[in-house]
């Protein structure tokens, strides 16, 4: 295969500079690097804390076939787990939906993400992948213009150039790629939940052996394994609540009280190795693209965590953005970069409803003014109809493990 000449000269070149070693950039740097296109990954953070920074852990059955096709897999079939059932637990009780034996029928891999992003990283180091660890992109130059060029910080804080043809901005919702884009580039659709969420990773096996939703009058609650030995909680937390400012005693407490402990079955607790409060907000970049300048993952849209879609959609906008850039910089062809942002932006807007959707399943206002108490009653009718009908469970299936 041709790969396409480089470009510019000055402190260092690729054809493509990949901004943010997360599942994003990973994906995409192993599949240009499989198909001959010269790429450079350049990471803010160390190598040790791309390996173990803890977040996601639902892969989507879309997102191990895309892993599968293009032999990145390995780990995930070794040490990843199926899951196929949840529960919800609310004042009127409680009711599990199987739903791999519903809609199309697909399960999830409980697979933690620092374990995805370390296979990811390994398998690309070990063809030959290069990437720059503690450097930092400051900004993306010249994107309107077919050289653009990316500066940097090193890791002893001097400043450099990257010179490209294109960047990948998959440096996540802070990341440079996003503030680099100029006032009116890009329209940002923008929704704030009014909502937070305390995340908890507790070292504690998982407590029920499916995913677990309280819809309590104190809030939500949520269970998710991860791996036999760690299990993640979520907590609907007070907006601007320090990360610290419960005790674990509190946590568990807490936890307890609202995903019924004492009527279905006590928690495993143990200690709180991560505590992260989340701010529960919604954005969708539109285009994807501003002249050589192309977003992928949480750079290009960020979804509320309710539905766990925001690592799958990665994957997903990696493994087009890759093929694109392959067919442009290889043989010549524009006609998958032109699509791109077309392409991708139905998935991401699909994937943002049923988000949306699951929120509004979760959480209700807590007020007992006439409004709150019609949307709660809303909120019951939605849970009850999910409970007994048939043809809302397929579709709750479809979309809840589909990206
Ligand atoms: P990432 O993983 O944030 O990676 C971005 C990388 O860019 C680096 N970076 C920079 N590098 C150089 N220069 C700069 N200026 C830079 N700025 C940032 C960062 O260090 C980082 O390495 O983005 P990516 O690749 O787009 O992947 C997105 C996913 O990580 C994210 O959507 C998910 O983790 C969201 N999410 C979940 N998604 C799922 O599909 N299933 C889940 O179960 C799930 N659980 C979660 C989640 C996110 C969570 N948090 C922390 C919001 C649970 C939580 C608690």
């Amino acid at each position: 295969m041709t790969v396409s000449q480089r470009v510019g000269s000055g402190d260092e070149t690729a054809d493509v500079v990949i901004l943010g070693a997360g599942p994003a950039g990973l994906v995409l740097g192993n599949l240009l690097q499989a198909s001959g296109v010269d790429c450079l990954v350049v990471e803010r953070a160390d190598a040790a804390q791309v390996r173990t920074r803890a977040r996601a852990g639902f892969l989507a059955a879309n997102t191990v076939r895309i892993l599968d096709r293009h032999g990145l897999a390995e780990g995930l079939h070794r040490r990843g787990r199926e899951h196929s059932a949840c529960e919800f637990r609310t004042q009127d009780g409680r009711f599990r939906l199987d739903y791999g034996s519903l809609g199309r029928g697909e399960r999830h891999t409980v697979y933690p993400q620092q374990e995805l992003v370390t296979d990811l990283l390994t398998h690309y180091q070990g063809a030959g992948g290069r990437i720059s660890f503690r450097t930092e992109a400051v900004a993306v130059v010249g994107a309107d213009g077919s050289r653009p060029e990316v500066t940097v910080r090193d890791p002893d804080g001097r400043p450099s150039r990257l010179h490209a043809r294109y960047v990948a901005g998959c440096d996540g919702r802070h990341g440079a790629a996003r503030r680099s884009l100029p006032p009116g580039a890009v329209r940002r659709h923008h929704l704030d939940h009014g909502l937070s969420w305390l995340g908890l990773l507790a070292q504690a096996p998982p407590s029920l052996d499916a995913v677990g939703y309280a819809v309590h009058p104190d809030g939500f609650a949520g269970h998710m394994a991860r791996t036999p030995e760690v299990t993640r909680y979520y907590l609907q937390y007070q907006r601007g609540q320090a990360a610290d400012a419960w005790s674990e005693q509190r946590i568990w407490d807490e936890l307890a009280l609202r995903m019924g402990a004492a009527e279905y079955g006590a928690l495993h607790r143990g200690p709180i190795v991560q505590r992260t409060v989340v701010d529960l907000e919604s954005d969708v970049l539109e285009p994807l693209r501003y002249g050589s300048l192309l977003l992928a993952g949480d750079a290009a849209a960020l979804l509320s965590p309710s539905a766990a879609k925001g690592a799958n959609l990665a994957v997903l906008e990696a493994e087009i953005l890759a093929g694109a850039l392959v067919d442009d910089l290889a043989h010549g062809d524009a006609r998958g970069l032109e699509r791109y942002s077309a392409q991708c932006l139905p998935y991401i807007w699909r994937a943002q409803e049923f988000s949306q959707w699951m929120l509004r399943l979760l959480h209700g206002p807590s007020g007992p003014d006439a409004e709150s108490l019609f949307h709660n009653a809303l909120r019951r009718a939605r849970l009850e109809s999910l409970r007994t009908s048939r043809s809302q469970q397929d579709w709750f299936a479809e979309h809840y493990v589909g990206v």
